[in-house]
């Protein structure tokens, strides 16, 4: 989120696209009822009708992975109709710069493409510069090859018409949410837009959300309470883990993690690679060699790089993502897999096929509370033919949330303290542990060698205790980060060094453990303003709230609402002040050419309009890689940056074998691959059994009742379920044709009190170019009864 929940009350308007907060957030939904409760409106847009949408005070429809399509049109009227917010865009975003002669776009391409790699020269796409190398900019907005033409141009193109053409939305109410979203551009109103997962499982997932981002800017809703795109994340602590580089091309705090180009054979090479000239990412330096020290204390010396050299680095070109490791799977180029907490025969897309990839293993470690369907992959209950099967696999059993302490972090940013409940049962331990006890056994074995693998392991300094239960509060200050030499802790992550004088285990979090405080267990919960909280927990970075809040505050610093004070400018003590950490240099005043520039992260301190995805500067919209009609805005059908992976892995399904849409959502009652509520009696009897949402009409097309058995098939397979008949879901009156879309929950597996098959028998193995995300959500298959 670059807000948090408790902000979302002070929104006038709350457009929920690919989300469903009301059974998937049920408790931080209390801040969108309070919005609501204050006059603010809530708009759902989704394939189906929610429950969500049932709080909704207005209702949109739309086909499944057309969301470009959708708020590109939202773009256009908002641009037609001027609604948007002319100083703020003109000012604090990119609309202004002039693109480079070498940018541009026809028929559904970018310039630049290079057909066989699948992947754009994104140096096409550059700025034109002055021959003092700065940006030309146009600040009246009128030149025909700024940012701003070249959007209108480009969403021109999606009239209202065609958009409905493509999502299937009835244009009454597509124009009403327009209107209605719209109307938060003017000066001093507030938009937010919420999303989930309906957002990002798509082969144009990355460019879903990023287009939520521009009409964001366009109407002035980043930096200011009550705006913002919120991401509502998912697993209790996915936010802490992404911070934590959880993803296999970060490092802690979002750095990246060095390959084997010619570039990065030197620390130095590789620093310059990742270090801009300007803006706040020229710290990156100090950064992470505060992470190396942190990693190898000692043995990090300015001599050896700091231990750069004994990072694994990415083969170059090469891609670790969870498809594309299932794919290495499938060809054997892997040897072992270990999982903390996961269960892929179940949540991971071609579930089938990823079953039979991981018998390709010699062995596999599950770490895990229970046995789940993907540690017993090898059973004959499984489909397996356990004499087949020679991977060994080794079970560690882990605790449960309750049984440990530590912290979380939630979507809203905020690190919170969870303490221990109760002692765990058995021989389960903590995630913590068993990661420490094995390092310190992997430390002992090695010792007395000289591999590269040994040194690695030597080298790292893993000071958490001389004992098997690794002291907490050592991780803790290790993740702050500390003077090496002093020992002393550091206050905020301004103070970090790139000489190899301090630490940071990972820098976004610098400052949530000063001295004697672990912030993350504070609670006191005194609102000094705007819902802030801000002695409640510890809220990275730098316990800032609201990201990029200096454009909570207009072109003098003054706020653009006096009902929304973020930060302003306080011209006699000559810095920022309000209600929140400033997400700005403090003292950097009017007289300053950089005081309006509140995009710190990006190079020019300016929000993007347009940027370097993989894809393209501007989102455009292609159809799912399976899916019901030509696209209507160009002739290219599929995103052209996604990458295929292991074709065996990933059979197409066509339109006029598998003519029905599908999708695939989460239930209140039930939790993810449904491990941990399909084990609780009370649970299991609440949601007992798979079923697959159908409508009326189409149950009537294909003669099936309530609870009849069904059949969904698609190119990748076939499971049985019960049918729901409802009204939740309509049929799709596209361009040229009628079409049917249905929709199932994911949680269901063959272990567990309550059974079901498992929805992901069917979903493609293919996924965004960008985070390699599966399309989870856009598929097409067939119904019959059983
Ligand atoms: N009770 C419960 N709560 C959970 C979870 C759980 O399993 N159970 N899981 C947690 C996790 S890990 C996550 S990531 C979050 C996910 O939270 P959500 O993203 O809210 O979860 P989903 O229900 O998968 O998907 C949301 C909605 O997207 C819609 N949708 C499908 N296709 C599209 C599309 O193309 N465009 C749009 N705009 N919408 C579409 C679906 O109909 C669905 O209603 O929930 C978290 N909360
Ligand atoms: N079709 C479809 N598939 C999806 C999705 C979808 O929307 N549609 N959503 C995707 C999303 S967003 C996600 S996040 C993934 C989730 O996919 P997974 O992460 O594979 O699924 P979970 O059920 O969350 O797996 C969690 C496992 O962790 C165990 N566990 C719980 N607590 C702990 C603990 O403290 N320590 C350890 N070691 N283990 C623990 C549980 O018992 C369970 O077996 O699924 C994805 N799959
Ligand atoms: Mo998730």
């Amino acid at each position: 989120m670059t807000n948090h929940w408790n902000d979302l009350q002070y929104a006038d308007a709350l457009m929920v696209i690919g989300a469903n907060p009301a059974e998937n957030h049920p408790i931080s939904f209390r801040w969108i009822s309070k919005a609501i409760e204050k006059g603010g409106k809530l708009i759902s847009v989704d394939p189906r009708y929610t429950r969500t949408s049932q709080m909704a005070n207005v209702y949109a429809q739309l086909r499944s992975g057309t969301d470009i399509a959708f708020i590109g049109g939202m773009i256009n009227y908002v641009l037609e109709n001027e609604l948007y917010h002319k100083e703020y865009v003109v000012n604090y975003t990119n609309a202004a710069n002039i693109v480079a002669d070498s940018f541009d776009f026809e028929d559904g391409m970018f310039s630049g493409y290079d057909e066989k790699t699948r992947k754009y020269d994104k140096t096409q796409w550059g700025f034109k510069k002055d021959a003092e190398e700065n940006v030309l900019k146009d600040p009246t907005l009128q030149d025909p090859r700024c940012v701003f033409q070249l959007l209108k141009k480009h969403y021109s193109r999606y009239d209202i018409d065609t958009v409905c053409g493509v999502t299937g939305t009835d244009k009454e109410t597509y124009l009403e949410i327009c209107k209605t979203y719209g109307a938060t551009g003017e000066v001093g109103k507030a938009g937010t837009i919420l999303y989930a997962m309906g957002g990002t499982q798509h082969t144009t997932g990355s460019q879903n959300i990023r287009i939520y981002a521009i009409l964001q800017l366009l109407l002035g809703n980043i930096g200011i309470a009550g705006g913002g795109v919120n991401a509502l994340r998912g697993e209790s602590n996915v936010q802490g883990s992404t911070d934590f580089g959880l993803l296999y091309h970060n490092v802690p705090g979002y750095m990246e993690v060095p390959t084997t180009s010619e570039g990065d054979r030197t620390y130095k090479g590789f620093l310059e690679r990742i270090t801009p000239k300007t803006g706040y990412k020229t710290n990156f330096p100090k950064f992470y060699t505060s992470m190396l020290k942190s990693f190898y204390g000692d043995n990090a010396t300015a001599e050896n790089e700091f231990g750069y050299h004994y990072l694994p680095k990415i083969d170059d070109g090469k891609n670790y993502s969870f498809m594309r490791l299932f794919d290495a799977m499938y060809r054997k180029e892997l040897e072992g897999l270990i999982m903390f907490g996961s269960n892929p025969v179940v949540g991971g897309p071609n579930s089938f096929k990823s079953q039979a990839a991981m018998s390709n293993l010699k062995w596999m470690v599950a770490v895990d509370l229970f046995e789940t369907e993907t540690s017993a992959f090898w059973q004959k209950e499984a489909g397996g033919d356990p004499s087949k099967i020679q991977t060994e696999v080794i079970f560690l059993p882990a605790c449960a949330s309750f049984e440990k302490e530590g912290s979380v972090t939630n979507s809203g940013r905020w690190m919170q303290y969870r303490w221990q409940a109760i002692k765990p049962k058995g021989e389960a331990k903590a995630d913590l542990e068993i990661v420490h006890i094995l390092a310190r056994r992997l430390k002992e074995m090695y010792k007395n060698e000289s591999t590269p693998a040994a040194k690695q392991i030597n080298a790292l300094y893993w000071a958490y205790g001389d004992h098997d239960h690794p002291d907490i509060d050592l991780v803790c200050r290790d993740i702050n980060g500390y003077d090496w030499k002093t020992k002393q802790q550091i206050k905020t992550f301004g103070d970090l060094k790139d000489d190899g004088s301090t630490t940071a285990g990972c820098w976004i979090y610098t400052g949530f453990y000063p001295e004697n405080e672990n912030l993350a267990k504070r609670r006191d919960n005194t609102n000094e303003g705007m819902s802030n909280f801000l002695n409640w927990s510890f809220a990275w970075p730098a316990n800032r709230r609201n990201l990029y809040n200096r454009a909570s505050a207009d072109l003098n610093g003054k706020p653009w609402s006096k009902d929304r004070v973020g930060i302003y400018w306080d011209a006699a003590q000559g810095k920022w002040v309000g209600n929140d950490v400033p997400d700005f240099v403090k003292d950097r005043g009017p007289d300053d050419p950089a005081f309006n520039s509140p995009f710190i992260m990006q190079t020019d301190g300016k929000g993007a309009l347009f940027a370097m995805m993989n894809e393209g500067p501007f989102p455009e919209h292609y159809e799912p890689f399976e899916n019901p009609m030509d696209n209507s805005f160009s002739s290219i059908q599929l995103n052209p940056a996604v990458q295929f992976g292991e074709k065996a892995m990933n059979a197409q399904g066509d339109f006029s074998k598998y003519p029905i849409i599908a999708t695939t959502y989460r239930l209140s009652e039930h939790w993810q691959s449904g491990v941990m509520t399909r084990n609780v009696p009370w649970l299991a009897e609440l949601v007992n059994n798979m079923f697959v949402e159908i409508s009326e009409e189409l149950a009537k097309e294909k003669g099936i009742k309530e609870k009849d058995k069904i059949i969904v098939s698609s190119a990748r397979g076939e499971i049985e379920a019960y049918a729901m008949i409802t009204k939740r879901f309509k049929p799709y009156k596209l361009k040229d044709k009628t079409v049917h879309h249905i929709g199932m929950p994911w949680h269901f597996g063959y272990k567990g009190i309550a059974t079901g098959a498992t929805a992901n028998r069917l979903t493609p193995h293919i996924g965004d170019p960008n985070s390699h995300i599966p399309e989870y959500k856009a598929f097409l298959c067939d119904v019959r009864r059983a």
